[in-house]
């Protein structure tokens, strides 16, 4: 019997190729050249599943252009990528890498809350540019973050392993807001009580941005938000560009009228806004938080996985719709 034929759309670890290769005819892309939305469609003609990352878009129009397109495994738990209701009409099963990168993720999300407070990307510029001679009293003097007050908005697995780092290993006061509050024994867990967004915006220290993107938590965090932030407060996004106004930010960064950001998301990534290239309050990191070889490893892999499901069992692992007639 022909194999079934797949398209991996960007670059990925050669083992998780070869094993897409025991049950597939693979058409890769190890150049990992960035295809337009009209080269997808090209690539994808005569595909019957796609192996896709954040990068490649997948919506109505893909789907009309590719109607042998039986399913999309995105590697990524985000997957505002793919344009979920249409996939269904179409017929196409969606799937995505949930939970194998929760902590990993969790754990950056810390790192930069951190590196954010303490100032420490802002000090090795200073220091690496020879500006370093003496010590000073307030020499960067940061925000404290033990003791303090974390926020999270978005409450989900990332969001509650951030609550638990801070809870249990810096004593942090948590509190979060979400489209519903968590049930008492995960609330229990995470030491987190819920509030308004607005009492979170006024209260939170640290607030951390772990919410999926959509059309509606576009721009959740504009310059109105940003005003009722404290002065002093830091904010830290690992969710997704678009989330935060980044041209807002800039100019509440430049005003201090909050005190520092850390940023691993961009609106129009890899583009930046310019002007937060040009404000030092900011730590800015390239899309990393998930970026441990073993966790990135076990996303290709789960990615992989679903793709195999689907077409020896006709199911995904990690499916993000139910179709009518599950049949490869
Ligand atoms: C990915 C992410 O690295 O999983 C997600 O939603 O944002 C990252 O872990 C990125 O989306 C690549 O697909």
């Amino acid at each position: 019997m022909n194999k079934p034929s797949i398209l991996v759309a960007r670059a990925v670890f050669p083992q998780v190729l070869d094993k897409l290769a025991q049950h597939f005819t693979v058409t890769a892309n190890q150049a990992d050249v960035l295809w337009t939305p009209a080269q997808l469609i090209e690539k994808l003609q005569g595909q019957q599943g796609a192996f896709t990352t954040g990068s490649e878009r997948i919506d109505a129009a893909v789907l009309a252009a590719c109607p042998q397109l039986k399913i999309c495994a995105n590697m990524a738990v985000g997957f505002n990528n793919f344009d979920v209701p249409a996939m269904t009409a179409a017929g196409v099963l969606a799937s995505n890498t949930p939970d194998v990168l929760t902590e990993t993720t969790a754990d950056f999300g810390f790192a930069l809350l951190m590196a954010t407070a303490r100032r420490m990307t802002e000090s090795e510029h200073y220091l690496r540019a020879g500006q370093w001679t003496k010590w000073s009293y307030d020499m960067f003097a940061g925000a404290e973050v033990h003791g303090s007050t974390l926020g999270i908005l978005g409450m989900g697995r990332i969001g509650q392993g951030i609550a638990r780092r801070g809870a249990h290993g810096f004593g942090m006061q948590v509190i979060y807001h979400n489209r519903s509050a968590l049930d008492a024994a995960t609330e229990a867990d995470c030491k987190a009580r819920y509030v308004s967004k607005e009492e979170l915006l006024k209260t939170a220290d640290h607030l951390v941005l772990v919410l999926p993107y959509s059309a509606q938590s576009h721009h959740a965090i504009g310059a109105a938000e940003l005003a009722l932030m404290k002065p002093t407060a830091t904010l830290v996004n690992i969710a997704r560009g678009g989330i935060v106004d980044d041209a807002a930010l800039a100019q509440a960064l430049r005003q201090k009228t909050i005190a520092a950001a850390g940023l691993d998301v961009f609106e129009g990534e890899p583009k930046l806004h310019p002007d937060l290239l040009t404000v030092p309050n900011v730590v800015l990191t390239p899309h990393i938080a998930s970026a441990t070889l073993a966790t990135r490893l076990a996303m290709a892999n789960l990615a992989a996985d679903n793709l195999i499901g689907y077409f020896t069992q006709g199911q995904a692992l990690t499916p993000l719709n139910t179709l009518a007639a599950a049949t490869p």
